[in-house]
């Protein structure tokens, strides 16, 4: 019998609701929810195959433990038995930095992935933390930490009220948004533009969001902070800095006036190959919208000047009076953020507490570069001890970070290794046990992280759309089982994680003279908390301590997990309110507009005006129908234009000899990489690019599909040394390559 389900789609920043046809325990349909609050029924070609997905029959069914040198299907008994006997005897004899922890980008993306990282990581005490942030947007994180004191209060384009909204390094058409949530990003830029409003586009590529603007720059790759900072110049010279009502919060501007006083339209433009006029254009079109939002994105991130990037996209939207106010740049109230405290000072951000062994990088928000984790692995240092073991849990980093080649050899060599994965791929492969969550389908689903990144408040649940499968565990309890035999509890009742969790936040909450249960009895409070399982308790009481909650009782209209559970399309919560100076946590209590890390970063950026490297630089691209790595084992998600081709003006093609559909060599400082080139003017001239995620030929690993049409792994052509400094963040856009044709070779 066919019956239809709710699901929030997982598979990207976006959040769609999506409504699933299922037959038996099979989707086979899926649609997007008209009756989704946020959605409105948008969906995407890759929520469309949301069915393939989940019944990929390469999906792992079991866990898998190393016997012998090589992986077999085991028990999840068995499996975590080999987790506990692997670990621990790493901990302790090394110590807990011997073990590392690498969380990749489906975290964000999953409620185990919320929940449970950070227990591990507290109770493990390891500094040894990397993610998939310093691939993508730990340069935000940290301008965000050094201007408002908190790493994780990222302002967000008002799109739907916006006047004027200026890009940069960013395609929604292909990627829905990112630090950004918002469904049906596309539907919403063309709103703009119907209503009157204008885009600009800062791209190297002409991209299909490019297309739709009034506007496309097509800046020289790694320049944008040299921009930005000629924008801000221009808006002090003409006197167009005017800070509004947000002028009490700011702090510094003379300061910031003076420091980039030397970056004029006229010194940056060689550099950027962006003409004085235009410069000027962007700055005056900007001050002179009635509301105006700057929005960077991984291009503006994954760059030699990531954070003074990020940081000054955000002085942008300061100068121009638009932070903080509707149709500008907001920040989101996501409702299970923690209870708004009263403003004021707080302790603000520092950077570089602690620094990597090997290469002494300074830790950003706790995590060090995953550009160094298999430096880390495989190299000796007098003091500190290598890492040993690894936890990867929703992580490629063979394929996503810089210098796969050298990690494979790493991973070979750790005492031990866990992957939680639904997939034997590039990087689980080299496992001693493999955990695999089931699919999404059978897992529930909140976006506690994109909540407080979308365009509009709002809040939404669903609970598994099928049971789980006989022999599935689910990955909450998979995490928490994880969590107990990583740190000496194997065997535990996995309920206990979750249960000191509750025990530990209300019993904080009860302490706070701002929280609404301020003095109560935090047991009582455990008690009334309802759900069928501990995550399900975890997210009632975090909605119930959260800024619509019901307080426990103290506003008996507020949230609860029964309230949402009974609107299964979702809650509005209303548009973006303004809500400084509450969300600041700087020492001054202000926004601190010149902090001192960026102020020491600046003679770096001045430097850079003089730069012009002659050769070819490296960009990515993303595809609509893919997804970073582990996508490519779809029938319906491959072929047609999603395709590992080098993409190449025709004027680089003519000079070089390079012919449209032929193999081309791509070297860099990490290695070489072939790949046939698509000749075609939507790159800039001088420009190549290659989309990341591929490289699907590795053996050991059971992606059937994927490996028919592997294509090659972009980042084998970084070796891991460049980094944005003070973020730790991967440069992986603007690297020189140099190319050569294989003319009449075969590929
Ligand atoms: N050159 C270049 N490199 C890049 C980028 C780029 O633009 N250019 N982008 C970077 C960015 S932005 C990011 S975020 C990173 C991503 O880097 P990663 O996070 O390392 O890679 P992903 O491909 O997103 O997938 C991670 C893993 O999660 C697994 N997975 C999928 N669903 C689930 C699930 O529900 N549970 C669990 N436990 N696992 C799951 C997949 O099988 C895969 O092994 O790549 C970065 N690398
Ligand atoms: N379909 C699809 N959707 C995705 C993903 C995916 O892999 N596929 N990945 C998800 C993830 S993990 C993330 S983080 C987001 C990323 O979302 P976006 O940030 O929108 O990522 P991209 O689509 O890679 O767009 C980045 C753009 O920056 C341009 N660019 C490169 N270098 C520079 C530069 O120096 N300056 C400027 N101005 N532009 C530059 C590139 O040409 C590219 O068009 O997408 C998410 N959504
Ligand atoms: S846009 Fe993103 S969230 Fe929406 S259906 Fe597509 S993949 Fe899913
Ligand atoms: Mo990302």
């Amino acid at each position: 019998m066919s019956r239809t389900a709710l699901r929030i789609c997982p598979l990207c920043e976006a959040t769609c609701g999506l409504t699933l046809s299922i037959d038996g325990t099979r989707v086979t349909a899926a649609r997007g929810d008209r009756d989704d609050v946020f959605s409105r029924g948008f969906i995407c070609p890759k929520g469309a195959s949301f069915g393939a997905l989940d019944a990929d029959p390469d999906r792992l069914r079991t866990p898998l433990v190393r016997r012998d040198g090589e992986l077999r299907e085991a028990t999840w008994e068995e499996a975590f038995d080999a987790v506990a006997a692997g670990l621990r005897p790493v901990v302790e004899r090394h110590g807990p930095h011997a073990a590392g922890i690498v969380l990749g980008n489906p975290n964000v993306h999953t409620m185990a992935g919320a929940l449970y990282p950070t227990v591990l990581l507290g109770a493990l005490g390891t500094r040894a933390l990397f993610t998939a942030s310093t691939l993508d947007q730990m340069p935000k994180h940290v301008s965000s930490g050094l201007l408002f004191g908190d790493a994780n209060a990222i302002p967000v384009p008002d799109l739907d009220r916006t006047d004027h909204l200026l890009l940069i390094g960013a395609n929604p058409l292909e990627s829905n948004g990112s630090l950004c949530t918002a469904p049906d990003f596309p539907g919403r830029l063309k709103a703009l533009r119907a209503r009157g409003g204008t885009l600009t586009v800062v791209d190297l590529r002409r991209t299909r969001t490019a297309k739709l603007a009034d506007r496309h720059v097509a800046i020289r790759p790694g320049t944008d902070a040299l921009l930005l900072a000629a924008m801000a110049h221009v808006l002090f010279e003409e006197g167009l800095a005017d800070l509004g009502a947000l002028a009490p919060h700011i702090e510094g501007v003379t300061e910031l006036a003076d420091a980039v006083r030397d970056f004029t339209p006229e010194s940056v433009a060689a550099a950027c190959d962006v003409d004085i006029d235009t410069t000027r254009a962007l700055a005056r079109e900007l001050a002179a919208a009635p509301t105006a939002a700057v929005y960077g994105r991984i291009g503006s991130c994954t760059v030699p000047h990531g954070t003074l990037a990020s940081w000054l996209v955000d002085v942008l939207n300061i100068l121009t009076g638009n932070l903080d106010r509707p149709g500008g740049a907001l920040f989101p109230q996501a409702a299970t953020d923690r209870t708004p405290r009263p403003a004021g000072p707080g302790h603000g951000f520092t950077l570089g507490r602690w620094h990597s062994r090997v290469s002494g990088h300074p830790e950003a928000k706790g995590e060090l570069p995953l550009s160094a984790l298999a430096e880390e692995i495989d190299t000796a240092t007098e003091d500190g001890t290598p890492v040993r073991a690894l936890i990867t849990i929703a992580a490629n980093p063979v394929l996503s970070a810089p210098d796969g080649h050298r990690l494979d050899k790493a991973l070979d060599s750790l005492d031990f290794m866990v992957s939680v994965d639904p997939y034997l791929n590039e990087t689980s492969r080299h496992a001693h046990v493999v955990l695999p969550p089931p699919p999404p389908a059978q897992s529930p689903h909140h976006d506690f992280a994109f909540n407080t990144l979308a365009v509009r408040n709002q809040v939404r649940y669903t609970r598994p759309a099928v049971p789980l499968e006989p022999g599935r565990m689910a990955e909450t309890e998979i995490l928490a089982r994880l969590i107990l035999a990583a740190t000496g509890g194997h065997g535990a009742d996995p309920a206990a994680v979750d249960a000191l969790v509750i025990e530990q936040t209300l019993g904080k909450a009860v302490r706070e003279p701002h929280s609404p249960v301020h003095g109560r009895d935090p047991h009582d409070l455990a008690a009334r908390l309802t759900g069928t399982d501990g995550p399900e308790r975890r997210l009632d009481m975090m909605l119930r301590l959260g800024p619509y909650g019901d307080g426990f009782g103290a506003r008996p209209d507020g949230l609860t997990l029964e309230r949402l559970l009974a609107h299964p399309h979702g809650i509005d919560l209303g548009p973006l309110r303004p809500r400084l100076p509450q969300p600041l946590k700087t020492r001054s209590g202000k926004v601190e507009l010149l902090p001192a890390p960026i102020a020491a970063d600046l003679p770096r950026l001045k430097h850079a005006m003089a730069e012009r490297p002659a050769g070819l630089v490296l960009v990515g691209r993303r595809h609509l129908r893919s997804n970073n790595s582990w996508m490519h084992n779809i029938p319906a998600l491959t072929g047609g234009s999603n395709r590992c081709t080098l993409h190449l003006h025709p004027d680089d093609a003519t000079r070089l000899g390079v012919r449209d559909g032929e193999p081309v060599r791509v070297k860099g400082a990490g290695g070489e990489v072939t790949a046939p080139a698509e000749v075609t003017d939507t790159v800039r001239p001088g420009v190549v690019s290659l989309p990341h995620g591929w490289g699907h030929d590795r053996p050991g690993t059971r992606l059937g599909h994927a490996a028919g049409d592997p294509g090659v792994n972009v980042n084998q052509l970084l070796d891991g040394s460049l980094l944005d400094p003070l973020s730790g963040n991967a440069v992986l856009n603007g690297v020189p390559v140099t190319l050569t044709p294989l003319t009449g070779a075969k590929l």
